[in-house]
């Protein structure tokens, strides 16, 4: 089976699917090739927190409908040190700029759907996906299905595929640089039904190690602690994960309502970046180029604003201008590092290190206490938060 688009996307996490979105409406034709089924990319429990860039871009994209009537506007979040929290007030330290508590699932599927609901070229189960002269003119993809084999010929490859995937791989090694940190600790999240215990994020950083607050909606909880790498989930029954997260929420224990887990996993944390972002007719977004630990939530938000210069590119392109082609790499790396550097830093001031001495958490301490005090402090913890601007001037 030979077929041909204009864009051929690999991946259907949110960066493919937001960007088959934006290009479809721009009158672009795509296809859209995702390894997993329906059922699997809708199930996973991820991010929850959209800048307001990223809710932007779901508007533009024609996506926003339930996300503007169910999300929640977060104006504020909290930083405990030891159990004693205070408030970072987003909107009043940026002028006015907040964000949405919405879960990755929910944007998952509406994407899904806007997908189906316009006919959109999107195959699920899409095996063997292997890319095929990518420094070239001609490039295609090739992939099985049902056990036949396929091949799309098309413009430009957009690798949407996650850390996991094939298009980042596909670059020669010696065209590719890779920067990475492995954090010496993971994050175990436990998903319930029950009401959060604050209305707004509690970030907590507690002698027994980190711990955050967060939910998906006024009925819906979702909480996290730092455990070591080589913890076990069967080791975590949820009581025990209950009794932990009281520990460490300290002045925010009475108020946490405990439940049975509807998910529990332990994530891994990882700072990533490939550069360049762009190899012929190759191009990378979201987590296939970079990984960022969840502490700033900024990994989604990645992928959007990736795909939003991705999309102007393209679209530019089909206009003849090939400009934002040839500077999306840079352009994308520019605010991809900010954003490495704001989540390498947050993750710092919040977790216990296994090698951390006395006088590390004091620094740890210092800092924190210098934020409660300084609103200077304060605005530059929220400007980061809230989102730098995807084409900053200056
Ligand atoms: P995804 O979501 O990994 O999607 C990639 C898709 O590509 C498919 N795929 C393939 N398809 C075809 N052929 C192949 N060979 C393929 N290989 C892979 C996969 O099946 C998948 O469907 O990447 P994308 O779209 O770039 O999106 C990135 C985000 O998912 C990720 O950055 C965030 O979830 C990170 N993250 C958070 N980000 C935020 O902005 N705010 C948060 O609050 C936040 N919290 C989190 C997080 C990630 C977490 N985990 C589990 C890593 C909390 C956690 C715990
Ligand atoms: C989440 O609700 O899953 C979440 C929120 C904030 C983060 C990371 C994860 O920084």
């Amino acid at each position: 089976m030979r077929q041909r688009t204009q864009v051929a996307i690999i991946g259907a996490g949110p960066a493919g699917l937001l960007l088959s979105q934006l290009l479809s409406k721009a009158g672009i034709d795509c296809t859209l090739l995702e390894r997993k089924d329906r059922a699997y990319v809708e199930g996973r429990i991820r991010a929850g927190v959209l800048e307001q860039g990223t809710v932007d871009l779901l508007r533009e994209a024609g996506v926003a409908a339930r996300l503007d009537a169910e999300g929640l506007p977060h104006d504020g979040f909290r930083l405990a040190l030891d159990g004693e929290s205070f408030r970072v007030d987003m909107r009043h330290l940026t002028g006015g700029k907040s964000v949405t508590v919405y879960g990755q699932t929910e944007v998952t599927k509406d994407l899904i759907e806007a997908h189906v609901a316009r006919g959109a070229a999107l195959v699920f189960e899409a095996e063997e996906v292997a890319l095929h002269e990518i420094d070239g003119k001609a490039p295609y993809v090739t992939y099985e299905k049902d056990g036949q084999a396929h091949r799309l010929d098309c413009d430009f490859i957009a690798g949407c595929d996650g850390y996991h995937g094939i298009a980042r791989r596909s670059i020669p090694a010696e065209v590719l640089k890779s920067f990475e940190r492995v954090y010496p600790f993971g994050w175990l999240g436990i998903l319930a039904d029950v009401p959060p215990c604050d209305h707004e994020l509690i970030y907590a950083n507690h002698e027994r190690g980190f711990a955050l607050a967060s939910m998906r909606s006024t009925t819906r909880s979702r909480y996290y602690v730092q455990v070591a790498m080589e913890e076990k989930l069967e080791d975590w029954p949820d009581e025990r994960l209950w009794d932990e997260l009281a520990l460490r929420l300290g002045e925010h224990a009475p108020h946490i309502t405990r439940g049975p887990a509807l998910e529990k996993s332990i994530a891994p944390l990882r700072s990533f970046v490939a550069e360049p972002m762009r190899w012929g007719q190759l191009f990378l977004a979201g987590d296939a180029a970079h990984i960022v630990p969840p502490t700033g939530a900024k990994g989604l938000n990645l992928a959007a604003s990736d795909v939003g210069l991705l999309a102007e590119a393209l679209t530019a392109h089909y206009r003849g201008d090939d400009a934002g082609i040839e500077h999306y790499s840079a352009r994308a790396l520019a605010r991809v590092w900010k954003a490495e550097r704001f989540s390498w830093w947050f993750t710092s001031l919040t977790h216990r290190f296994p090698e951390m001495d006395g006088f590390s958490r004091r620094m740890q301490m210092a800092e924190l206490a210098y934020i409660r005090e300084s609103e200077a402090a304060r605005r530059v913890v929220a400007e980061n938060y809230v989102g730098l601007p995807l084409h900053p001037s200056g």
